[in-house]
């Protein structure tokens, strides 16, 4: 089914922050839309996102030039083309820009239309737009059976998306369950009950960017600690009900060489870093560690993941890899981490997103589908992470619907709709 028509508008995200949503018409005169998500935490090797710089309209934040090139070329070069190969309508994208990080068009404005034509060709074969992905990305020689993945529920954030109350960025818990209904439903009642600890203690119980609670706590200790008794109040126990896991986000305190921890007004070298998340590692069980070190701080993600293997703790690289497969390829080679954060617009495309799947998935390394800090009520990753056989999703708190959309997909999808 062709193409007949392409069009982008300017919408905001969960930060009040433009960004962009694509409408893909077919020659049925069906429509199939997109939104693109935004990071605070970016990555420096994270593909362009297209920003209009003129201070005369979102602070320079508005995403006018990209939507122009949504509307233009990208349109010229799409009208007419059949949606049933998506991955086709990816490569001409691709070839339009010609650039290594997509900053001629700007992964925005590629990633809008990816995500739309695949709906429109989920739609064309008469698919799910899971079902679609999984018979038309993971069948032949890549099989992979669609699953449900588990939750990485952000109860506390952190960082840069929280005031720096902490320096990691997102402390989450993990159910063991992989029924999308009742591990949402255990992540809520202990996010619930976390609130009802905190409100006791007279401590905030606001959210920040991802919806976790914010709290004026002491340490990275006190929160498990925190965490650990209001899902005991509930009768939950770690390990046998949950895991803890943990987004350092660490390029975000590296500062020539050293690791420069905020909160405690402490400097640790690599090695010191290490042996301090050894050591939470053990006492909490922390299950995942994500970027525990800086992006290109290849060596100590190396010598990490060596000793992760003795406790196993599963190292989950983002800004490290930016689901870029050359970055993907690099780190397989160099045993720097086992698993591999996956966001569609850090490469910007669909179709890359999928090649870096596989890849992770060809080194028996676990795949974990990501939201942005920045997010939409787009609910694509949701279809992807189940589709694509994905061990984990992270997309947020139990609170904000941008993050409740995905949770809610999964449910959906649980009972096949
Ligand atoms: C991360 C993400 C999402 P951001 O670091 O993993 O949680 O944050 O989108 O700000 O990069
Ligand atoms: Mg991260």
């Amino acid at each position: 089914m062709k193409i007949s028509e392409i069009r982008a508008i300017e919408i905001l995200d969960s930060r009040g922050k433009p960004t962009i949503r694509t409408f893909v018409t077919l020659e049925d005169g069906s429509t199939h839309s997109a939104s693109v998500p935004s990071g605070a935490s970016t990555g420096t090797h994270e593909a362009l996102e297209l920003r209009d710089q003129d201070p005369k309209r979102f602070l320079g934040q508005g995403v006018m030039s990209a939507i122009g090139n949504v509307n233009t070329t990208i349109e010229a070069e799409l009208v007419g083309k059949d949606v049933v190969e998506p991955r086709e309508i990816d490569a001409s994208m691709l070839r339009l820009d010609g650039t290594e990080n997509k900053s001629k068009l700007g992964a925005n404005a590629i990633l809008s239309v990816s995500l739309a034509v695949h709906r429109a060709a989920a739609y064309a074969h008469n698919l799910p737009l899971w079902n679609f992905l999984n018979t038309y990305y993971f069948s032949g020689d890549h099989k992979v059976e669609a699953s449900f993945p588990r939750l990485m529920v952000n109860v506390v954030n952190g960082g840069k998306h929280a005031g720096w109350n902490f320096d990691i960025q997102e402390f989450m818990i993990m159910p063991l369950s992989t029924k999308p209904a009742e591990s949402v439903r255990i992540a809520a009642e202990i996010f619930a009950e976390l609130g009802n600890v905190l409100k006791s203690k007279k401590l905030s119980t606001l959210v920040g960017d991802e919806g976790g609670y914010s709290p004026a706590l002491s340490s990275n200790e006190e929160v498990f600690e925190t965490i650990e008794k209001a899902a005991g109040n509930l009768g939950y126990s770690r390990n046998k009900d949950y895991h803890f896991a943990v987004d350092c986000a660490a390029t975000e305190f590296f500062e020539n060489g050293s690791y420069i921890l905020k909160k405690n007004n402490q400097t640790k070298s690599a090695q010191e870093l290490m042996d301090y998340y050894a050591e939470i590692g053990q006492k909490y069980t922390i299950q995942s560690f994500e970027d525990p070190f800086a992006e290109d701080d290849w060596e100590t993600f190396s010598r990490f993941t060596e000793l992760a293997e003795k406790h196993q703790f599963q190292i989950v690289g983002d800004d490290l890899f930016v689901t870029n497969p050359h970055r993907i390829e690099k780190g397989i080679n160099q045993k720097a981490a086992n698993a591999v954060l996956i966001k569609l617009n850090q490469i910007g495309s669909v179709s890359e997103t999928i090649t870096a799947i596989q890849m992770t998935q060809r080194a028996g390394w676990n795949v974990a589908v990501s939201h942005r800090s920045g997010e939409t009520e787009d609910t694509f990753i949701a279809d992807l992470a189940y589709g694509s056989g994905a061990e984990f999703i992270k997309t947020g708190s139990m609170s904000r619907s941008e993050r409740l959309a995905k949770y809610n997909r999964l449910i959906e999808i649980e009972n096949q709709f």
